[in-house]
């Protein structure tokens, strides 16, 4: 009898979760990337997310800054990295303060069920709404929110992306960095000072006034250049929102050694030695590259046109000279 109720109680308490692991994500901000996963089996990822609404600077100005009225995930365009394993479940917080105008939500692309978790997850202002996902499927992916009209939450800002680690965790790189491209559209030209507003009709007819990585111009060049050393590997997490234009990733000066086509990090094995990868709209790669002479490398998209609207960033390698794989001879 007394065997019978430990063991009875013994079933009880794992009904009740009580073997359970929840762990608080480590979210980072572009070009940040939250380190490896340690752990080797599943847990319940609790990621706290929360909708702002906010003026932020989308491009610095001579007399003034070209401003926007972003809507974010925690007040960052693009919104937090977060890293997960395959296995786990993603126990997601989103909270929409009082204060906003809008309802959101979150559809994310490493989710299984309808919208990517957005049919439950929409939180007019003032609520809070938890879910929980399991990440079945390893890769890297993006999120954005898919409130009504869907469009104009992703051209304002609302996207982000989430790494679902394979069981073995990813190969060791001495460097790892988050890139993520997108478009604004605004009703004045590119480069004006002050205040601008959103455009739906350029959204609608796709012709962006402003293309950038990290969610706005010169986010990765001079002070704010990713910067490594000659013989480091360097991983780069590119994603593309969109919310139209597909990407033409490039880093002039640099060939990929792999690359993750689509973010798939499954069995298959990366493609190898690449100029440029093909990145769609809700789409995104994982690059890997050795950077062995020092100088500047420009990460573009090679729509090479979308220099003048903001899409370009530089890595910068500090190191020693490589003659013989790179010299002036005259
Ligand atoms: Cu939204």
């Amino acid at each position: 009898m007394r065997r019978m109720l430990i063991i009875a109680a013994a079933l009880l308490a794992a009904s009740y979760g009580a073997a359970e692991t929840v762990v608080k994500a480590q979210l980072t901000y572009a070009p940040e990337v939250p380190a490896p996963i340690a752990r080797t089996s599943p847990a319940v990822v609790r990621v706290d997310l929360e909708t702002k609404e906010v003026d932020g600077t989308l491009m610095e100005g001579l007399e003034a800054p070209t401003q926007y009225h972003f809507w974010t995930f925690n007040g960052h365009v693009p919104g937090p990295f977060i890293r997960v394993r395959v296995g786990d479940t993603l126990e997601l917080h989103l909270t929409n303060p009082a204060v906003n105008s809008m309802a959101h939500n979150i559809d994310l692309h490493a989710v299984t069920g309808p919208g990517g978790g957005a049919a439950i997850t929409l939180a007019q202002p003032g609520e809070t709404k938890v879910a929980r996902f399991k990440m079945l499927q390893p890769g890297f992916f993006v999120y954005h929110c898919a409130a009504p009209p869907v469009t104009d939450h992703i051209a304002n800002g609302m996207y982000g992306v989430i790494l679902v680690e394979p069981e073995k965790g990813l190969p060791k790189v001495d460097r790892e960095f988050y890139v993520m491209q997108s478009e604004f559209y605004t009703k004045q030209e590119y480069g004006y000072e002050g205040m601008t507003t959103y455009d739906a009709d350029k959204a609608a007819a796709e012709t962006p006034t402003y293309i950038v990585f990290n969610g706005r111009v010169g986010s990765l060049t001079e002070g704010n250049a990713l910067k490594a050393k000659t013989g480091d590997s360097v991983r780069i997490f590119f994603a593309n929102i969109g919310p139209n234009k597909v990407s033409s990733f490039h880093t002039i000066g640099t060939i990929f050694d792999k690359v993750f086509l689509n973010g798939g990090l499954g069995e298959n094995p990366p493609l190898r030695h690449i100029q440029t990868v093909l990145v769609p709209a809700g789409g995104a790669a994982v690059v890997e590259l050795k950077v062995q002479v020092p100088g500047d490398y420009s990460l573009v998209d090679h729509s090479i046109f979308r220099l003048s609207k903001g899409a370009v960033g530089i890595l910068h390698v500090d190191g020693k000279p490589a003659p013989g794989i790179y010299e002036a001879m005259k």
